[in-house]
């Protein structure tokens, strides 16, 4: 659940003999010596549990199904990009590089727009509709209109979840709004570059009440995902698309620009930001991994 300085918070699969659902745990040294870190998201073993003091120790680490490095989190099912419509106002090309980001961890993404309060519903509307049209099901949320949660609780029910998204977007805010016994320090979007002040700094798993488990994590303003040419066309659901559906291409590694025999269907918002990012990671390759 949680990293403390030199302790592990564990959440017990069932609860100990006297109810206890976490107990706080050490590393055991051979951990380490095998050269493994326990992350947050982990399943681990447990030995030596002593249930008065609520003590344990890790003694062993189960395989991952996902690891992320930022925030570093194991066995994630949802990414959540959260994104504001306004306040900061929404940029649809960070947007885009968040959802890429997100992609490349190979788990469901879930757009969040945030603040739909401070904007007309139409507007709001707009955005979803634009964001079907990049292959996602956006959920439009406000602090103000506690409905509008719970769509988004029914969608993290059973599974763990992670927030991203930049600064100030009211990430540490919606979980709070989940979590009515939390309380994350969140902080005002500030001044003219309407950034937020990067309040979260740690990662931690909390226990929604509709179920599912959800990590706050700290925003950043420019999120970074390796152009690798084999993979970009992956991170696309628009492309994902058409290839599920058994569109092929006369080549197999068909970059889907101007290739003879291309058979994707290219009318679709984002493929010129596609071609932008497939010059790029073609022109990396061609200098090779030394730059
Ligand atoms: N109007 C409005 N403001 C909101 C809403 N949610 C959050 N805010 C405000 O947005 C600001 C930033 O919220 P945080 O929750 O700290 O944002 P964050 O994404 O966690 O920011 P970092 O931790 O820096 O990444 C705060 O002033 C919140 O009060 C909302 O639904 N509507
Ligand atoms: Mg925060
Ligand atoms: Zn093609």
């Amino acid at each position: 659940m949680a990293l403390e300085a030199n302790y592990l918070r564990v959440r017990l699969l069932e609860p100990g003999p006297t109810g206890e659902r976490q107990l706080l745990c050490t590393r055991r040294a051979r951990l380490a010596h095998g050269g493994q870190q326990v992350m947050v998201g982990d399943w681990v073993g447990l030995e030596g549990c002593d249930w008065r003091d609520g003590r344990a120790a890790v003694a062993s680490l189960e395989p991952r199904s996902t690891q992320l490095l930022r925030p570093a989190l194991a066995n994630v099912d949802q990414v959540l990009v959260v994104v504001a419509l306004a306040q900061p106002s929404l940029d649809e090309e960070l947007l885009s590089r968040f959802l890429l980001s997100a992609e490349t961890t190979g788990v469901e993404v879930i757009p969040v727009l945030s603040k739909a309060d401070l904007i007309g519903p139409a507007e709001a509307s707009h955005w979803q509709q634009r964001l079907r049209g990049w292959g996602y099901q956006a959920l439009c949320i406000s602090r103000e209109a506690p409905s509008s949660l719970e769509v988004l609780q029914q969608r993290l029910a059973g599974g763990v979840a992670v927030l991203c998204g930049p600064s100030g977007v009211g990430k540490s805010s919606l979980l709070n709004a989940l979590v009515p016994s939390l309380d994350l320090r969140t902080a005002a979007v500030s001044g003219k570059l309407q950034r937020g002040r990067h309040t979260t700094r740690h990662v931690e798993l909390h226990d929604l009440p509709g179920g599912g488990l959800l990590a706050d994590s700290p925003g950043f303003n420019r999120p970074e995902f390796p152009i690798d040419a084999q993979q970009l066309p992956l991170l696309f659901p628009e492309i994902r698309r058409q290839l599920e559906a058994g569109v092929r291409c006369r080549f197999r590694d068909c970059r889907h620009l101007q290739e003879p025999g291309c058979s994707l269907d290219r009318s679709w918002e984002r493929y010129g930001i596609y071609c932008a990012l497939m010059e790029q990671a073609s022109e990396l390759s061609r200098r090779g991994p030394a730059g």
